[in-house]
């Protein structure tokens, strides 16, 4: 297609980007917008009114790069997630729109602090963890590398629970993020798609003979857009993130009302609208409820059918399709999208099946996050079928299809067919999502290469026999403009100083560090940095638990969800075997260790283990004995907004899980790249970032992935571990006999007798090795050059994970996009 004239023309005269503009702006939108009289507003008024001027300036770009689009032919990647965990909004749009100083400027000659207003700003926490950040790291590289991006997903009105200790247990509170409304979104009361559930499939049979099939009746509701729009940094480009709401159709207001029960049909109302209410709190299990296969097919439903309403919108025939849309699934969770798709290409838009589904496999592409088998989602056919009849047909139907192939490459292998079905007949009938998302895509990708590998080996490794050119791995990523830039703005400067500033655009030149990692004034410079940003961690731990910490010791630091396969009672032991040590009269190296997660609320083991971590903390911080030689602290509420501020400190990055069980990581790339070293196991991610830092610049340690299946198989008990290790039995012991605890015997003991007796990811099997790498890391601590001289080869050796080289390799690999820059106006702007 042609570029016309028209579509450089800017739509608004451009706003100003300077300070005296942008303070105009603010001033105008506090009256304008939010209302108010400037003499009157709080602190949330002026974040509002920041917002607002900001988003002005972000949606003038935003249909620059639409236009462009438009006019360009451009392929079209979207990126299909029931979460992203987006953190706060301003800051980073600030900085992505090149605004940041200016603003903060124009705020302070306002009479404002602009560190304290955006304090203000609740986390958009529309995800669980890593899988929700990775989702929100890569729609800000797509924009940033100015691919035609989209993300699409739901506006869940309550996101991630916050957390509270209780004082020691974990509770949850809701997260009503959107109570003050949002300056961030634009609804779009115009772009609504009805979605059905229920109802019944009907056959018609035309006088050709050819048979169609509507799906009727049911329950409809509508899925409204909210578009958030997404920035890149350093390019004009601004992508869009569509998050669905539901709204009650006008249908269901006229069934109800007539009948006059108004306050029946006003709860109904608000029933049919809970579909967007509240993000699943879970972490890595299914839960199988009715409620979660209506939010996923909700937002796949609205997602497909406003994909293919641009697509034709624009001129595009459904041949197009492939040339013009790829489609990511972040998981199974819109592995429906499949049978989805289907649907609307056959009953909708006539096609046959053959040639529909050739379409399908040619759009699609599946992530898989994941091997655990209870994370893995399957749907009850019974539920399937009462839910999404359609959908259930041509389930069937693909998987007669496949299961047909399967047959002619394999006569006879019965089991193979068992095996490869997308039913699963065993302890009733389940539809197995992962499989219907390998078939449906040309291919399938884990997130970093054990994991890749493994899927090969085990979960899919009868897909993988089918069609191992499917199978490709793309190793997880994280943005340097989140996880360097803004949350470590010293950092950044120093680079900036000695090696310029490319790296933010290409993470790998920060190579250019390492002539200097030994050089003793950089190194003194980043211990400088380093204790800033410590001081600053001191101040969040003292505000959120009242504890004070030293600011010139290791800082060991283990944030993530809280799993057992994780191992936060790894770390546990260690920390009470350092409690007795000091006890005793030894001299062992001062250390903070804290903690951050959260527990999915119905994982009691997960949130037993968050009680005791705080009981043990609640001792050791007040034994007059340990003093400052060592604090454990449980920050309360882990966040993005948290971590920005925690990770920046750490010197230790705990990335202990059970080999083979963690499929990546992520926090294990943001800590390494700010200057943490990493005591971990050869799981996930750590493998690559082993053989990128070297093998000095990390302490490895415990069972790998197939020693831990060898160890498995040998089915030792787990207390056989404890004999010849006093230390460590002591420390168990101290757990089951509710040596921390003044009124809760019961959950010590039961968790001591899990270590001893069951202990399913073997903590105690790789304890002893654990130790050794914690005493290796104090070693080397006490030598400062050869820490930092570590830490900094840390820094200089990341640049492979950032996320633009994630969202490159998916580019290339597998969607088959190119990135297209938005041009500079010549009038600026
Ligand atoms: C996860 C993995 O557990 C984690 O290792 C990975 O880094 C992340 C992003 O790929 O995906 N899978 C998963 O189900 N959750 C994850 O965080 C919730």
């Amino acid at each position: 297609m042609s570029t016309s004239a028209d579509t450089t023309a800017p739509p608004l005269s451009p706003l100003p980007h300077d300070t005296e503009g942008l303070k105009q702006s603010i001033r105008d939108a506090m009256v304008r917008f939010v209302g108010k009289d400037p003499k009157q507003a709080t602190q949330r008024d002026w974040l509002d009114a920041t917002s607002f001027a900001v988003r002005e300036r972000m949606i003038e770009r935003r249909l620059l790069t639409r236009r462009q689009f438009d006019a360009e032919d451009v392929k079209r990647v979207y990126y299909l997630s029931m979460e992203y965990l987006i953190g706060r909004m301003l800051e980073a749009n600030l900085r992505n729109t090149g605004i940041l100083d200016e603003t903060r400027e124009a705020l302070a000659q306002l009479g404002q602090d602009y560190d304290e207003i955006v304090a203000w700003e609740d986390d958009a926490a529309l995800g669980n963890g890593g899988l929700g950040r990775l989702a929100a790291c890569i729609l800000e590289s797509l924009a940033t590398q100015g691919y035609p991006g989209f993300g699409y997903g739901i506006r869940y009105e309550y996101g991630m629970f916050r957390q509270q200790f209780e004082p020691y247990r974990q509770v949850e509170h809701p997260d009503n993020w959107l109570r003050y409304g949002n300056p961030w979104e634009f609804p779009r009361a115009e772009r609504k798609y009805p979605i059905r559930f229920y109802g019944e499939v009907v056959e018609h049979h035309r006088n050709d003979g050819s048979v169609h099939y509507s799906w009727e009746d049911g329950e409809q509701i509508l899925a409204m857009a909210y578009d958030y729009p997404t920035a890149g940094y350093g390019r004009r480009n601004v992508n869009n993130l569509r998050l669905w709401g539901a709204k009650a159709t006008r249908d269901f207001d006229l069934r109800y009302f007539n009948e006059g029960d108004y306050i029946r049909a006003v709860a109904d109302k608000s029933q049919s609208e809970s579909i967007s209410m509240v993000l699943y709190p879970n972490d890595a299990t299914a839960i199988g409820k009715e409620l979660r296969l209506k939010q996923e097919y909700f937002f796949v439903a609205a997602s497909l059918h406003d994909i293919l309403d641009r697509h034709t919108e624009l001129g595009y025939t459904l041949d197009d399709l492939p040339h013009q849309v790829a489609i990511q699934l972040n998981d199974t969770h819109p592995a429906i999208a499949v049978a989805e798709l289907m649907r609307l290409l056959m009953d909708r838009h006539g096609l046959h099946w053959a040639r529909a589904w050739e379409l399908c496999r040619q759009v699609f592409a599946y992530t898989n996050h994941t091997l655990m088998p209870e994370a893995l989602e399957t749907w009850p056919v019974d539920l399937m079928t009462r839910v999404l009849p359609r959908h259930m047909q041509i389930i069937y139907r693909i998987n007669h299809e496949f299961l047909e192939m399967v047959r002619r490459r394999f006569p006879g292998d019965e089991e193979r067919l068992k095996r490869l079905s997308l039913i699963d007949e065993e302890g009733g009938r389940n539809v197995r999502m992962a499989h219907l998302a390998v078939v449906g895509s040309h291919q399938i990708n884990g997130v970093a290469a054990l994991h890749t590998e493994l899927l090969k080996q085990t979960l899919f490794a009868d897909f993988y026999q089918l069609w191992p050119e499917r199978f490709v791995n793309v190793t997880n990523g994280v943005t340097p403009r989140l996880w360097m830039i803004q949350a470590n703005p010293e950092l950044t400067e120093f680079l900036g100083e000695k090696i310029g500033h490319d790296w933010q655009y290409d993470l790998e030149r920060l190579r250019a560090l390492e002539p200097w990692v030994a050089d003793p004034e950089l190194q003194q410079k980043f211990q400088q940095v380093k204790r800033k940003n410590k001081e600053r961690l001191a101040t969040l731990v003292r505000e959120r638990t009242g504890i004070r910490i030293r600011t010139d010791v290791l800082f060991d630091v283990q944030i993530k969800r809280i799993h057992e396969y994780k191992r936060q009672l790894l770390k546990l032991l260690h920390v009470i075997e350092l409690y007795n040590r000091i006890r005793d009269g030894e001299n062992v190296p001062p250390r903070v260790v804290i903690f951050g997660g959260k527990a999915a609320p119905g994982y009691q083991r997960a949130k037993d283990i968050i009680q005791v971590i705080n009981e043990v903390a609640d001792v050791i911080n007040h034994d007059p004995q340990v003093g400052d030689r060592l604090k454990c602290v449980f920050i309360p509420n882990y966040e993005v907004s948290a971590a920005t501020v925690i990770i920046p400190a750490a010197d230790l990055s705990e990335q202990i899980s059970t080999a083979g069980f963690e499929a990546s990581g992520t926090g294990n790339m943001k800590l390494a790249l700010n200057g943490a070293l990493t005591v971990g196991t050869l799981d996930g991610a750590n493998i690559e970032i082993r053989d990128a830092v070297g093998e000095d610049n990390i302490f490895i340690f415990g069972m790998t992935e197939s020693e831990v299946v060898a160890h498995r198989a040998r089915g030792e008990v787990p207390e056989a571990m404890l004999a010849g290790r006093p230390a460590l039995s002591r420390t168990v012991e101290m757990i089951e006999q509710g040596y921390f605890t003044c009124d809760d015997n019961a959950t010590h003991a039961e968790l001591g007798h899990y270590l001893r007796h069951q202990d399913p990811f073997f903590v105690l099997a790789d304890y002893p090795a654990y130790r050794e790498a914690c005493e290796r890391a104090d070693a080397l601590y006490a030598q400062p050059e050869c820490w930092n001289t570590a830490a900094l080869t840390n820094i200089a050796r990341m640049g492979y994970f950032s996320i633009d080289r994630t969202v490159r390799d998916y580019a290339e690999k597998i969607w088959d996009a190119t990135p297209e820059p938005v041009a500079p106006k010549r009038n600026g702007g």
